[in-house]
């Protein structure tokens, strides 16, 4: 088999190589990665820095030509893409087509940035100076990415990376290396110049931490779990760089008694269990007004009984495995957590086994869940759930807020009065209103408040303020 070799410099270099495993049939072997060492991340920073000079003055149809060829080439193989990441992460056929399609937009979308970059020209309060404010790239990026969104996730960091002329460090998640491989090896042929976008697959605790203790990495965006990002973040500190966090997610999605039931039901199933509930934006707490409760648990168990879960890459699978062994053991662990604690497990929460051995688990729903549960308050990162019975919209709002992480909120209702209310109220950095809680445009602001996320949004022009430094020019005219 061939090895995948990590992109240093411009040149491919090998190293020991890793099996990238398929999460829905573990004889399956994806391909093999080379691992990075620490020597490996340093001499990528170094090349990233040394590219940076030219690469931060490039010109921007050099740039908007780059960009846009990654995109048409993403986009052109779509399907054998998708088929990719759904082969090593386990989502669907349909949600890995899916996914790439969005990957191929967010090139497209930071192509056209790179003919729209502008500042501006204000007076001064002194009479006779000229004010100018630009953005300037921010140096070396650091780019740290999870495994759940194996090229959307790239994608929205590499594209405006590129676009505002920074030099990258990337270390993709060392469970699903396939994707992000396949991204470099495209930007590469695209043209890009030697050592501007560096690859250093492997692990994070020796390429992540390699990135995390030079004083030459200049800003650090990441996705993932909120115990390294709180290490990411501490790093920086020390260092006096920007950083960027994306982390966990307990959103609520809340029911109220005047929803249309099956708009209910339909984003809560979305919401809950889609992509295997592996999303930060997944709602793991279903919060009902007790009027409509009944009807909605009753609904959902029908609707639960109707998902087809098998091979990611079989027509008709609607839930595809969990990723690897120790995510389906935390799921479980959480499913027995939840019985101990008092909730009533309705629907599913077994592991079952299909024609191919894989990380297969039914959807679980557990109903008579309270908020201070465990299962209500610590991310599962799993196909698992907990219906919460309140009495009305206002002890509704104070429970979708009541948790440590803020950064998605739903609700379902036909009460223009209740959505209103709750898109003003819900502590949240994004509220969906008759929509599921997860599944985000790839042009407008990502990203969240309190435990979930720290520092400037992601995606969309917003992306602007953390891979820029802004100056302000004075001139004496
Ligand atoms: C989405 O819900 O469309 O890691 C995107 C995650 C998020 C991305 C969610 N950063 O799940």
């Amino acid at each position: 088999m061939t090895l995948h070799q990590n992109l240093i410099a411009g040149e491919w270099v090998g190293g020991d190589g890793v099996a990238n495993i398929n999460p829905s049939n573990t004889d399956d072997v994806v391909g093999e990665y080379a691992r990075a060492s620490a020597e490996d991340a340093k001499a990528a920073i170094a090349a990233a820095k040394a590219a940076f000079p030219a690469w931060s003055r490039s010109g921007i149809l050099e740039r908007h030509a780059i960009l846009k060829k990654t995109a048409d080439e993403i986009l052109a193989r779509k399907d054998e893409l998708g088929r990719l990441l759904s082969r090593e992460e386990g989502k669907t056929l349909a949600e890995g087509i899916g996914e790439t399609v969005r990957a191929g937009q967010i090139f497209e979308f930071f192509a056209g940035e790179t003919l729209r970059l502008a500042g501006e020209v204000v007076p001064s309060v002194r009479p006779g100076i000229g004010v100018e404010i630009t953005r300037e790239p921010a140096g070396v990026v650091g780019i740290i990415t999870p495994w759940n969104f194996p090229i959307a996730i790239p994608a929205w960091k590499l594209a405006p990376a590129l676009c505002y002329g920074n030099t990258i460090v990337f270390k993709p998640a060392e469970l699903v290396p396939g994707c992000s491989w396949a991204i470099v090896d495209i930007l590469h042929r695209a043209g890009l110049p030697k050592g501007v976008l560096n690859l250093v697959m492997g692990k994070g605790s020796v390429v992540g931490q390699a990135m995390l203790d030079s004083p030459d990495v200049q800003a650090i965006t990441f996705t993932g779990s909120t115990a390294t990002g709180k290490r990411v973040a501490v790093a920086s500190v020390e260092h006096n760089r920007k950083y960027q966090l994306e982390m966990g997610g307990k959103n609520p999605f809340v029911v109220l008694d005047d929803a249309d039931l099956s708009v209910a039901v339909e984003a809560a199933v979305n919401s809950a269990f889609f992509s295997t509930g592996q999303r930060c934006t997944a709602s793991s707490r279903i919060i009902v007004t007790e009027g409509i409760h009944d009807r909605f648990v009753a609904a959902m168990g029908e609707r639960i009984k109707g998902l087809v879960v098998d091979d990611a890459l079989k027509p008709g699978t609607h839930i595809g495995p969990v990723v690897d062994q120790s995510q389906l053991n935390q799921d479980t662990d959480y499913i027995a957590i939840g019985k101990q604690e008092g909730a009533k497990l309705a629907f599913g929460g077994e592991v079952i086994s299909r024609d191919t051995p894989g990380f297969y688990l039914q959807p679980a729903l557990f109903t008579e869940a309270t908020n201070e549960m465990r299962i209500s308050r610590e991310e599962i990162f799993g196909p698992v759930a907990a219906v919460i019975r309140v009495k009305d919209y206002d002890e509704a709002l104070a429970v979708a807020n009541d948790t440590p992480f803020g950064l998605s909120s739903g609700i379902a209702t036909t009460s223009l009065k209740h959505a209103t209310h709750f898109k003003r109220n819900a502590e949240a950095g994004m509220v969906m209103v008759n929509l599921p809680t997860a599944g985000v445009d790839f042009h407008v602001p990502f990203g969240g408040r309190k435990a979930s996320s720290y520092g400037p949004r992601e995606q969309g022009k917003y992306a602007a303020e953390f891979y820029t430094n802004v100056k302000t020019a004075y001139t004496l005219a």
